[in-house]
């Protein structure tokens, strides 16, 4: 079977007033931030599949690992008959729950929901062409905003993979996961990837990497504002920092300007000053505690889980029922 079309709930001018929303925002405030969705263009997106293949990055391959290990009790325990994913990426870890779910037989349907229509053709398309009589659908919309969207009937099972989940803020986290279970009836299953708290000195390199391609992705977030709101960022006047916040227990990436700067903005008809030295916080990356994920999801009122890590205890990943 070929994808069918997207369903498309996030237009083009959404996403560019969404832009325009959030960059006025937090380049306004004092402490300057930006959210980390604006990185994914197709330059971005591919910066990030670079990254996942680095030797300092090591959730993508922990993550996996779990995966492969595990796949077969997932489809074993939720008995998935609709399989979704949110923000789908390259859906290559998906593979591992496609098969184990089509190997147990009742998987009829695959459904993919990201910000992004180009990596949403291409991935569905793929998956489309690699499991024959699977229904696949792809959602054009916003993980944080389009969860009522999601196709309901049949046992389902939600990935959340890779640690996106620690992208939010803490009161974001809550709002997620309580929408998600909401979006969710008794006997759904998510299925949720949180990298895990660990020696500050396994973490840092792995979003400062020797190449350089974390710091080339981070300050591809300016260019992102240059082409789309006309912007004059200098982005090789930004030097990239990621720092651990032991309180927080995260990883932050920073921009700091080199110099002093006056950024133009035409289509916000905004111009920033930078102080030389000063710092745009451009994503925080949540690390997790095993009884953190299981208070979370108690919090939101998911009924039960299991929780698995790879061999080395880097990455957790939680099957938690709804
Ligand atoms: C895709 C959000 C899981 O936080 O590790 C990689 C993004 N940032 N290197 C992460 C990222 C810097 C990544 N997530």
């Amino acid at each position: 079977m070929s994808a069918e079309p997207l369903e498309i709930h996030l237009e083009e001018q959404d996403l560019a007033r969404g832009l325009r929303e959030d960059v006025r925002l937090g380049l306004t405030a004092d402490a300057k931030w930006l959210p980390p969705k604006w990185f994914y263009d197709a330059r971005g997106s591919e910066l990030f599949e670079g990254i996942t293949r680095l030797p300092e990055y090591y959730p993508t391959r922990a993550e996996r690992a779990v995966l492969a290990r595990r796949a077969s009790a997932v489809a074993a325990l939720t008995g998935a008959k609709t399989l979704i994913e949110l923000g789908s990426g390259s859906s290559e870890k998906t593979r591992l729950l496609l098969d184990a779910l089509t190997d147990r037989g009742g998987l009829g349907t695959f459904v993919a929901l990201d910000v992004s229509a180009s990596a949403l053709r291409a991935s569905t398309a793929r998956i489309a062409a690699d499991y024959p009589g699977l229904r696949v659908r792809g959602i054009v919309g916003d993980f944080t905003r389009h969860l009522d969207r999601l196709p309901t009937g049949g046992r389902r099972l939600v990935l959340f993979l890779g640690g996106t989940i620690g992208n939010l803020l803490p009161d974001e986290r809550a709002a997620f996961l309580s929408a998600m279970r909401a979006a969710l009836e008794a006997g759904d299953w998510l299925l949720l990837g949180t990298d895990l708290v660990k020696d500050p000195s396994i973490i840092v390199p792995a979003y400062d990497d020797a190449a350089g391609l974390t710091a080339e992705f981070n300050r591809n977030v300016l260019r992102v504002i240059n082409r789309e709101l006309g912007a004059d960022f200098d982005p090789a006047a930004f030097t990239h920092v990621a720092r651990w916040d032991a309180a927080c227990e995260w990883i932050e990436m920073r921009l700091r300007a080199d110099r002093p700067m006056r950024v133009r903005i035409p289509g916000l008809d905004l111009e920033v000053a930078f102080a030389a030295g000063e710092e745009l916080r451009t994503e925080i990356s949540a690390k997790f505690r095993p009884e953190g994920v299981a208070a979370e999801l108690d919090a939101a009122e998911f009924a039960g889980r299991a929780f698995w890590t790879d061999p080395d205890g880097l990455f957790g990943v939680t099957l938690a029922r709804a």
